[in-house]
């Protein structure tokens, strides 16, 4: 295939500022330079490319939108720019960088305490440190408000019992943002992954997101100091905070996947002959790549609108959860569209239409599954909880 071209076909590029473009182009250029050669093999491995972290480190994108310290701190559009150009590559990619941003660095920069800021951020913003976020279960997934995984209190401390399921990067990380219940209450808490109890097994067999650590974890009486817990957020509030940073995060990501799997549909179009022509030549393949620019210029104006009003305080959980629907469902559309436009070289893993289209799967489900945000926003619009 041709070098990558980015679909852009309403110019979202001139809405951007001239250092979010630079930002792009500079995750661009790596993606293509640094990843893409290497993902193949790490998809077909199951394996993450953990070598390429100090690098992801060096561009600054490892919580690269939180203000702390000397961080050089990047916008929301930027970030969200950042997210795009890394799923351009492979969701695994993006998912390391969400979770450790996201859900490691987030939660810890905004209700962590100063010793637990001084401890973790540094090291998990220059790679030398890898996080965790543990809220599923293996009985609570769409429902977190039900875990079952209890930290009692014991003497100054906490004892931490339980497992969490479909951890990503569990396997690699120095920390866990550990979700638990405490005399009832949803609380969080910081926990070292060397701590004496905790277990951390690789789950192997996924059909989905292969380039990317996923793991249970399980919790046997690990002893936690009085400074593991985050002293003041109680409640569902805290890790669904984190979510909505994530989300975000997701909602951009998704269409750079997508672009992909555009571009190697045109490109691909454009060289396949069959009937003596060209197949891009033919009606019904012209209609296809209609379809999925359409939805990819919508979902590209869609997130830059949230972003501007992330930027601006003014992005609201309900904006988050339409865009991550919006642009998770049709991805996966445009991937499964893609690998049928490249017929059987489609389900080749030198073509990346169907490694897209097997992530999306998982990203369609992580982080709220498409229904639960269908309900989200079915609750916003009528007032009704469908949830109660
Ligand atoms: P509900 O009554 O709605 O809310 C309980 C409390 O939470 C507050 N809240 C929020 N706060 C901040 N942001 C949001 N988006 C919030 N949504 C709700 C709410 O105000 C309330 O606060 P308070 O103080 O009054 O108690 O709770 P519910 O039990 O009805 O559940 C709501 C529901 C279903 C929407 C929620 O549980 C949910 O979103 N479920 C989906 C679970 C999920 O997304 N899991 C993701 C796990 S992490 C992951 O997948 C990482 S993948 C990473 C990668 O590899 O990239
Ligand atoms: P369930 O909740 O059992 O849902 C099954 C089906 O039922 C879905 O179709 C769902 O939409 C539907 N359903 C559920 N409730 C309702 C309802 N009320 N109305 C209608 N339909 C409903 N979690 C973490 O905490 N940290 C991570 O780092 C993490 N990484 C992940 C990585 C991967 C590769 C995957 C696949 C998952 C990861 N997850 C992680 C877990 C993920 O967030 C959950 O899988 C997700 O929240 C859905 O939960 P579940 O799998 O238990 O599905």
């Amino acid at each position: 295939m041709g070098k990558y071209e980015a679909p852009d076909f309403y110019d979202v590029d001139g809405l951007l500022t001239e250092e979010e473009r630079m930002v792009r182009d500079t995750v661009r250029d790596w993606v293509s330079d640094r990843y893409m050669p290497l993902v193949e093999k790490a998809y077909r491995e199951g394996t993450f490319p953990r070598e390429l972290v100090p690098e992801l480190a060096e561009m600054g994108v490892l919580g690269g939108n939180l203000d702390y310290a000397d961080f050089p701190r990047l916008g929301s559009v930027a970030y969200g720019l950042v997210m795009q150009e890394l799923e351009r590559g492979d969701s695994g990619l993006r998912s390391f960088v969400s979770v450790q941003g996201a859900l490691v660095m987030y939660p810890i920069w905004r209700f962590g305490t100063d010793e637990q800021k001084a401890r973790w951020l540094p090291a998990l913003h220059d790679g030398s440190a890898v996080g965790c976020f543990g809220l599923t279960e293996p009985d609570h997934g769409s429902d977190p408000g039900g875990m079952k995984t209890k930290a009692v209190k014991d003497g100054h401390g906490y004892v931490l019992n339980g497992a969490k399921m479909w951890i990503t990067n569990g396997n690699m990380a120095d920390v866990a943002v550990v979700w638990a219940k405490l005399d009832g209450d949803i609380r969080g808490f910081v926990v070292p992954t060397d701590a004496p109890g905790f277990t951390a097994t690789e789950q192997r067999g996924k059909h989905s997101l292969r380039a990317s650590v996923t793991s249970e974890l399980a919790f046997q009486d690990v002893k936690l100091g009085a400074d593991a817990i985050f002293p003041e957020v109680t409640g569902l509030r805290g890790p669904l905070s984190c979510l909505n940073q994530a989300r975000y995060g997701i909602a951009w990501g998704v269409i750079g996947a997508a672009m992909a799997c555009y571009d190697e549909a045109r490109q691909y179009g454009a060289s396949r002959i069959q009937f003596g022509k060209p197949i891009a030549s033919f009606q019904l393949y012209q209609a296809k790549l209609v379809e999925m620019l359409s939805e990819i210029t919508k979902a590209q104006l869609l997130n830059l609108q949230m972003g501007r009003l992330k930027e601006q305080d003014k992005v609201s959980p309900f904006h988050i959860s339409m865009a991550k629907r919006n642009a998770c469902y049709n991805a996966l559309e445009i991937a499964r569209e893609a690998r049928d436009m490249l017929g059987a070289n489609g389900v080749a893993d030198e073509y990346q239409s169907m490694r897209h289209m097997c992530n999306l799967e998982s990203v369609k489900t992580y982080e709220g599954t498409h229904d639960i945000h269908t309900l989200i926003l079915g609750r916003q619009i009528t007032g009704i909880d469908a949830f109660a």
